[in-house]
């Protein structure tokens, strides 16, 4: 008895798991274990003997359940403070960083620009980028048989057939969207029109779409010193220096008379362009008085009224301010686009070369 009671006591104690635990249960006190087996001897006893043995046996038997569920909870108790020890957690450690989404550098200088003109009393024009080629061409003074109204340059809108109305096209400027504010509002006028262009075009420095801004400022007696101010302002504040330097250069556009291309001194040290200093100089826009055939589509009598107009690319300015080095990265999506409308132009020499990328 006392043999048995060392045996599994310490065998209990010295268990290393739970089914090392459930062995010891089924070899002792289990219907064939051995103090099962020794109560069944009981009955082969003399009564005195059972008396005898009957409680030792039932107090070993009881004696040996308890040791094991005291070793039950024992092993329990190791096995939770193990995972304690090795699967923790530190909610204070901060999140790990999400990438964030920024404005497109296009639309961030679109609103740069749109800002700087509308401190300077400029109202903000928009008009549809379908136009027909009145607005988009002889509003502007630009011949029939001028060469960018062929379908090499600019993109047309298929025609159903029966459909007696005008050509149309994608804008190849935003000029139209100053021609309909010149006759919705009449003069005086100074607005700005900034927004998507379209020409059949793509190399390093051209894509089918990109972005311009068009400034018009007209009244009895506005100048072309009027118009070297207000970008001489322009180029302080987009720029951000104090002292620019502009370079007007004859130049020819049919919408204005005279018409000038504008420089700005700059250089170009180690990479970075600095403004206002410097032995170079970079185009940045072409200007000039706005002609009297223009001001007359626009419904302004052109004795009266006279004023300038200008006209910005976007996507160079945020490519030159915030340092992208190919346009075309912006605009690989926008091809794929244009083709599934089946334009023309998309299939002439001068796009293949891109487009077979
Ligand atoms: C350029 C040239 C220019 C204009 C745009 C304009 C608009 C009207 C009347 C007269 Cl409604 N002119 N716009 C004038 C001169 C130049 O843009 O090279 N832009 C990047």
């Amino acid at each position: 008895m006392d043999d048995l009671r060392t045996k599994y006591l310490e065998a209990i104690a010295g268990a290393g798991d739970e089914s090392a635990l459930e062995d010891l249960r089924l070899q002792a006190v289990g219907k064939k274990g051995e103090v099962s087996l020794k109560m069944r001897e009981l009955g082969k006893m003399t009564p005195e003997e059972r008396q005898v043995m009957g409680p030792k046996l039932n107090a070993l038997k009881d004696e040996i359940n308890s040791a094991l569920s005291a070793k039950k909870s024992a092993l329990a108790d190791a096995a939770l403070d193990e995972r304690l020890r090795t699967e923790w957690l530190d909610v204070t450690l901060p999140s790990r960083p999400r990438r964030q989404g920024t404005i497109h550098p296009v639309s961030q200088v679109t609103e740069e620009v749109t800002t700087i003109f509308a401190d300077m009393g400029f109202a903000v024009a928009e008009g549809p980028q379908v136009e027909d080629d009145w607005y988009n061409f002889d509003a502007l003074n630009i011949p029939a048989e001028h060469p960018t109204r062929t379908e090499m340059d600019t993109f047309y809108m298929h025609k159903a057939e029966g459909d007696d109305r005008p050509p149309h096209v994608l804008r190849t400027h935003t000029s139209p969207v100053q021609i309909r504010a010149m006759q919705e509002q009449g003069a005086p006028i100074r607005v700005i029109a900034p927004g998507r262009v379209y020409r059949a075009d793509y190399d390093q420095t051209h894509t089918p779409m990109f972005h311009q801004i068009e400034g018009l400022a007209i009244d009895r007696d506005i100048s072309m010193a009027n118009l070297k101010w207000c970008l001489e302002e322009f180029c302080r504040a987009f720029f951000e220096v104090d002292k620019v330097e502009l370079r007007f250069r004859a130049s020819h556009f049919p919408f204005t008379e005279p018409s000038a291309e504008v420089d700005l001194r700059c250089s170009w040290e180690g990479g970075t362009l600095k403004v206002g200093e410097g032995d170079d100089w970079m185009e940045i826009l072409g200007s000039g008085m706005v002609h009297p055939h223009v001001l007359r589509s626009g419904g302004i009598d052109p004795d009266q009224w006279q004023g300038f107009a200008f006209g910005i690319g976007i996507d160079r300015l945020a490519m030159l301010k915030y340092g992208i080095p190919d346009l075309r990265a912006f605009f690989d999506s926008d091809l794929r686009w244009l083709r599934h409308y089946g334009f023309a132009s998309l299939d002439v020499p001068s796009l293949a070369g891109g487009l077979s990328r």
